[in-house]
């Protein structure tokens, strides 16, 4: 959703907007007086009041100086947008914030459902941004979207709902998750990843709940889609030189198509690290010892932890490298 379509009303007050924005009462009222990013409202009593649409500016604010960027920087991009007439697309509040919601996420994720297979999308767009507004990112991709989505897939595999809707659903999903990988932007030197789907394999949305959690954390993500044929990729990434290439698949098929792409990969210089993931090794693990390269995890959290670590330790792994090639010549 776009922030321009947020209520504009004040109705927060400073306390309610650090907690839904995990920015605190200092730095807030430092970059209102420094960079004018907001002028909030005064009530009678001369309480600062803020709108869903401020709380909204704050967080992508937020997004952008935890990706690195400064403040000015930051405000100055906030500021030309404005003035095109353009706003960003609203960020989900930041994984470390207080809890503000006693509503469970199973509680969104099945009123998500009922809004999906009836086809209702202002009503599905409106549980969302509800859900935006209580929970960090990992609790909307994996308990409320995902949820849903196991439902939706149920309830068409027992034929309780046509194919079209389960399409419908799914559709709707997938634009809503592209305009959230849109809405973080990636820091400029950080690890370049790209993402895809396994030859054959149409389940994309995991790997793009994937992508935006890693873009999150500040990775370079290219999200590549469904169906990606390895030769290409190959290809691509020989001048493209990413730090990883990560494929997921649902279907165990298109799983065993991934078996050799790491040993390909060994012709490109500096080699990319190769991980793979989805449902499909999990319903059947014996495929992780069929396929070379790194298991990220059975979950998206797992995966992140697991990326992390392996960039870490190739980064050490080439800075010694190229230590002793210096000290050798
Ligand atoms: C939407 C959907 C589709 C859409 C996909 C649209 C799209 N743009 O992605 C379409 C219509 C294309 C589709 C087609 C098919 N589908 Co379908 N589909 C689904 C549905 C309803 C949701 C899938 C989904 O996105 N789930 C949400 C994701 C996030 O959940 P997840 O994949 O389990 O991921 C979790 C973990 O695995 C992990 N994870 C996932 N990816 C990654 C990646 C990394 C790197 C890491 C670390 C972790 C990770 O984290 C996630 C969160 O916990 C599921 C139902 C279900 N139970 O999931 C069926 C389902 C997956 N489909 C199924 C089937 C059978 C098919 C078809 C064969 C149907 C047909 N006869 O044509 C085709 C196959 C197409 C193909 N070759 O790929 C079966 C699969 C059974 C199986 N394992 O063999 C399911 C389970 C439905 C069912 N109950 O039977 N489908």
């Amino acid at each position: 959703m776009s922030i321009a379509d947020l209520p504009d009303e004040p109705k927060f007050t400073i306390k309610a907007v650090c907690a839904r924005t995990g920015i605190r009462p200092v730095t807030l009222r430092a970059w209102e007086r420094r960079y004018e990013i907001l002028t909030p409202y005064r009530s009678d009593n001369r309480y600062r009041l803020y709108s869903e649409r401020d709380v909204a500016l704050l967080r992508w604010i937020k997004s952008r100086v935890d990706d690195g960027i400064s403040i000015s920087s930051a405000a100055n991009e906030l500021r030309s947008m404005v003035r095109n007439g353009l706003l960003p697309e609203a960020v989900p509040a930041a994984p470390t914030i207080t809890k503000i919601s006693d509503i469970p996420p199973k509680h969104y994720a099945s009123q998500l459902y009922q809004a999906l297979i009836e086809h209702n999308e202002g009503r599905a767009g409106e549980i969302l941004h509800e859900a935006q507004s209580a929970f960090d990112l990992q609790t909307i991709l994996t308990q409320v979207i995902t949820p849903a989505l196991v439902e939706i897939g149920l309830a068409w595999y027992h034929g309780k709902i046509h194919i079209t809707t389960e399409h419908f659903a799914s559709s709707y999903l997938r634009g809503r998750l592209l305009a959230l990988l849109q809405a973080y932007s990636a820091r400029r030197n950080a690890p370049r990843i790209l993402i895809g789907c396994a030859p054959d394999e149409q389940h994309e949305l995991g790997s793009l709940m994937f992508a935006i959690l890693l873009r999150s954390h500040g990775y370079r993500v290219e999200f590549l889609g469904p169906d990606i044929p390895l030769e290409d990729l190959l290809d691509y990434a020989s001048y493209e030189r990413p730090d990883m290439i990560i494929l997921a698949a649902t279907m165990v098929e298109s799983a065993q198509e991934i078996n050799n792409f790491n040993h390909k990969l060994k012709q490109i210089h500096p080699t990319p690290l190769f991980g793979y993931g989805g449902a499909a090794f999990q319903s059947k693990p014996e495929l992780r010892q069929q396929i070379s390269g790194i298991y990220l995890g059975d979950s998206l959290e797992q995966g992140v932890i697991t990326v992390s670590e392996v960039l870490k330790s190739n980064n050490k792994e080439n800075t010694k490298k190229l230590k002793t090639a210096s000290s050798r010549s």
